[in-house]
């Protein structure tokens, strides 16, 4: 299992999705196992941890020289040209609520750059996956992006930070951006959102202040699948912005995010 080819990691990104989706699935959370991080509404659960531990276990097991990043035991050291992006449950505080969508995103870098990506959401028991150059696909069907719709008339995703002032600074543009589309949904699941994109659930979405375990697969399989994607400005996606959208709106859209500062709420006015 050392083939470090993308089609290779794509079928190890599945294997290690769906198995920590089996980790997941069905478990009820204890309220005494939740605790929170950042600030008070970010929920950390021990099914998180204990999946993320799986996930690192899983992947030693396999491919030991390889790096890991994991959002809630950071960064392992590795000594191939391989490392693992993983969230073990993205969409945590669904998870805590019992509300159905959140997901285990994997996603492998090869010296430095997403070539694989698998969402997995346990309660539909959907996968979506991708590899640099192949496609991006769903129960063996090619996904081919949202809908072709001028930004009127677009269903668009969005997510909101942690931070209470970055909130409501977001809000703020989700209150200008409204009458210019037909439609906004939170979902609450970035990784999701993104293949939601992909699968033409969503016309576009877009977010700032993520975390890169919380896009890196969902951004490769949605650009993949056909999507246009940015970081606004001329500046590729990251964790400041992430916006990705079908071809019918997504210069409309990106163009109103830059005018309405989307990619600006993380610094005080
Ligand atoms: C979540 C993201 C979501 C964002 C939430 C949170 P987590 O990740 O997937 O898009 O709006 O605030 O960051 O914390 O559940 O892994």
């Amino acid at each position: 299992m050392d083939d470090p080819s993308p089609q290779a990691l794509e079928r190890h990104a599945i294997e290690l999705c769906e198995g920590a989706a089996d980790q997941v699935r069905g478990r009820l959370v204890d309220p005494h196992s939740v605790s929170s991080k950042s600030t008070v509404t970010d929920l950390v659960t021990e099914t998180d941890r204990r999946t993320e531990a799986w996930l690192t276990e899983r992947i030693l097991a396999t491919r030991p020289a390889d790096g890991i990043l994991g959002e809630e035991s950071g960064a392992r050291q590795g000594d191939s040209v391989v490392r693992w992006v993983v969230d073990p449950i993205d969409g945590t505080v669904n998870f805590v609520l019992g509300l159905p969508n959140y997901a285990v995103s994997v996603a492998a870098e090869l010296r430095g750059r997403i070539v694989a990506g698998a969402v997995c959401a346990p309660v539909t028991g959907e996968t979506f996956h991708a590899h640099l150059g192949g496609g991006a696909y769903l129960a063996g069907a090619r996904l081919t992006g949202p809908r072709d719709v001028p930004l009127d008339r677009a269903v668009i995703g969005t997510g909101f930070g942690y931070d209470r002032g970055v909130r409501a600074r977001q809000a703020a543009v989700v209150a200008e951006l409204l009458g210019q589309v037909a439609d906004i949904r939170r979902l609450g699941s970035a990784s999701l959102d993104l293949c939601a994109a992909a699968a033409g659930r969503l016309d576009g979405y877009f977010e700032a202040a993520l975390n890169y375990w919380d896009y890196a697969a969902g951004l490769l399989i949605a650009t993949e699948a056909g999507c246009l994607a940015s970081g606004l400005r001329g500046n590729p996606p990251a964790a400041a912005m992430t916006a990705v959208a079908g071809r019918g709106c997504a210069a409309a859209l990106f163009a109103l995010l830059e005018r309405l500062g989307a990619d600006r709420v993380i610094d005080e006015p």
